[in-house]
This record gives structure tokens, sequence and C-alpha cells, in this order.
């Protein structure tokens, strides 16, 4: 069994990350993906404090495991959320969507590990230069808000421009995206999209299924002429915002007909007027199990290459 920095930086027993999904990442998932090894993550998005508040309380029920918090630096609550992590001793915080530079020196003095999510090799070096301890690098095949490099090209120039350890994320969802994480530099990966197929997360059975009926060329990037692009699974809703953007529609009306969307797709199952977000691996996952199961034949499929690797060049 193989342990990096990010095991030792958070205490955890395998080097994998669960996403800060909005309405997915709550107790159920977070406990789950902590108890198996890795490390869950509550996904504040636009959600109020107290909301955040009540999962860290329920997730301390059901584990004594590490995990942490997912700050949507969009949303108008982030300060609010900051201050009840702060509040609750929240041992990590990852952040997503923008530039947190400005909350590091506050979390950093109350001990929390920072570790923001970001897409370009320049906010990586900056906030490594404002103290936080690890970056998640972000390729574009990620479902949710993407930059515009892909992980293979992206992870290995975040690693030659840092000191501290990175997390590759992005069309990662079983062993072998484990050890190509590892084999681009990073110390672990961010999982997703797998995750939302487990037996744990709390997404409308609907939503499962249509990512497991997905191929590898079921997600759209709608919203690049709003410079917040989103990687989703494409249905009526993309189609029409599609067709706005072609014909011209303004930034404001734009991202006003695409707001707040999540939670109509990921809890009510409305797969035609809400945002199905997924990564491209969507395709990959054929399966709903338990999250332990996922996490177990990750590391086990990752080992196996591993040593198979050795096996072959080695000797030859
Ligand atoms: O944040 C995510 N994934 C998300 S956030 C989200 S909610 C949302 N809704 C509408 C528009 C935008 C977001 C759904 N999925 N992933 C982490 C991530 N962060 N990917 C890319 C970035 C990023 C992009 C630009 C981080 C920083 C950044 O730079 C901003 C700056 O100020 O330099």
């Amino acid at each position: 069994m193989f342990k990096t920095a990010i095991c030792d930086l958070f205490s955890i027993k395998y080097p994998i990350i669960q996403g800060g999904m909005a309405h997915l990442g709550t107790s159920e998932l977070v406990s789950a993906v902590s108890n198996a090894g890795g490390l869950g993550i509550i996904g504040a998005g636009n959600s109020e404090p107290a909301w955040v508040r009540q999962q860290i309380h329920n997730t301390r029920q059901l584990t004594d495991k590490p995990f942490g918090v997912n700050i949507l630096l969009l949303s108008p609550f982030a300060e609010q959320v900051v201050e009840v992590v702060l509040e609750e001793r929240v041992a990590v915080v990852t952040t997503g969507a923008g530039n947190p530079g400005p909350y590091v020196p506050k979390l950093k003095e109350a001990g929390v590990k920072v570790m923001p999510v970001l897409a370009s090799v320049a906010l990586a070096q900056r906030l490594e230069r404002f103290g936080v301890d690890a970056v998640v690098v972000e390729g574009m095949e990620s479902g949710g808000h993407i930059g515009e490099v892909t992980t293979m090209a992206l992870v290995p120039q975040v690693v030659d421009g840092i000191q501290i350890p990175v997390v590759a994320a992005g069309g990662i969802a079983d062993g072998r995206g484990l050890v190509a994480g590892l084999a681009l530099g990073a110390q672990g990966v961010q999982i997703g999209t797998r995750f939302v197929c487990s037996q744990e997360c709390i997404a409308h059975p609907r939503y499962k299924e249509k990512i497991l009926q997905a191929h590898e060329r079921s997600t759209v990037a709608s919203g690049q002429s709003t410079g917040h692009p989103l990687r989703c699974l494409q249905n009526r809703l993309t189609r029409q915002f599609q067709k706005m953007e072609k014909a011209g529609a303004s930034k404001e009306d734009l991202e006003s007909f695409g707001r707040n969307r999540y939670y109509q797709a990921a809890i009510d199952g409305n797969l035609e007027d809400g945002t199905i977000i997924a990564g491209q691996i969507a395709g990959l996952v054929k399966d709903i199990k338990p999250v332990r199961v996922i996490i177990d034949e990750m590391m086990s499929e990752a080992e196996a290459i591993i040593a198979g690797l050795k096996n072959s060049y080695t000797d030859g």
C-alpha cells in the first residue's frame, strides 16, 4: 500500500480526495469517503452558513476521521462560511471558482489546512506564496466550472512550477487515472463524477442513471461567452442555452437563465431543466457501488498497474 505527501498532510490512508460538490457533498458521502480512507469534502456551494454548520455536525456523528469543507468563492455566503469553518475547527478547506488569497492568512492562523482548486500555473504560484498547503489542479475534463487546459497538460506544468504537493483532478475515475495522476507528478487525485454514482451519494436516482448512460462525448462546456464555462451532461437546458448564446444573448441574460439549476437536477431529478454536472469521464462509470468498494478497487487496481509497469520495464 503506498502513501504520499497528501496522506501525511491530511492524516488520511489513501491519496483520494472527494470533489467538493454543491448539494451532493453532504454528510452521507463525506463520511463514507473519510471512513473508507480518503478525504470527504462538504460542498458549501451557495448554501446558507447554517446548512454548512449542520452538515459539519452531521458528518461528525458519522465519522471520527478528517474531512474538509469546499468553499465556492462566488457564493454570497463565502465569507460567512469561512467563519463557520473557523468556529467549528474544520481540518481542511478547499476552494473553487476564484482566488482564495484574502482568506488564507485567517485560515492558516487557525491551523486549517488550505488547498485551493485552480486551473492555472500562475494562480498556483501566487497561492504558494500566500502559504497554502497544497493545490488541486483541475483539467477541463472536470465537471462543473472549468478552465481551458486538460489535466494531462496542466498537472505537470503546475508540478514543475511550485514546491508544494499537487492533487490531480479531471478525467479520473479508477486506478488507471490514479496512477496517471501520480505519473504526472501529483501526490493524489480528486474524484467527483465517480462518487456521484456511489450508494451513499444523495443524488437523485435519475441523475445517477443519466451518468451511467453517458458516453465520452455526452458532456458539453456551456457558457463560454459568460466567462464561467460549466461542464455538464447535454440536455434540453444546455441546448436552449447554446441557442441563446448563438443568438448573441447578453452575459447577464445567460447567467440568470443558468443560475441555481444544480439542485433541480441533482436532488429533484429534473433532467431537462436542471444542470446535470458531470465530467468527461462519465462514460467510464458503469455501476453504482458503495464508496468503500470504489476506493478499495481504485487502490488495488493502481497497485497492480504500478507492479505491472515495474515488471515490464525494469528488466527489458
Ligand atoms: O469550482 C469548481 N467547480 C465548480 S464551481 C461551480 S458553481 C459555479 N456556477 C456558475 C459559474 C461558476 C461556478 C460548479 N462547479 N472547480 C474548481 C475550479 N476553480 N475550476 C476552475 C477554477 C478556477 C478558475 C479561475 C479557480 C480560480 C480561477 O481564477 C480566478 C482568479 O481570480 O484568478
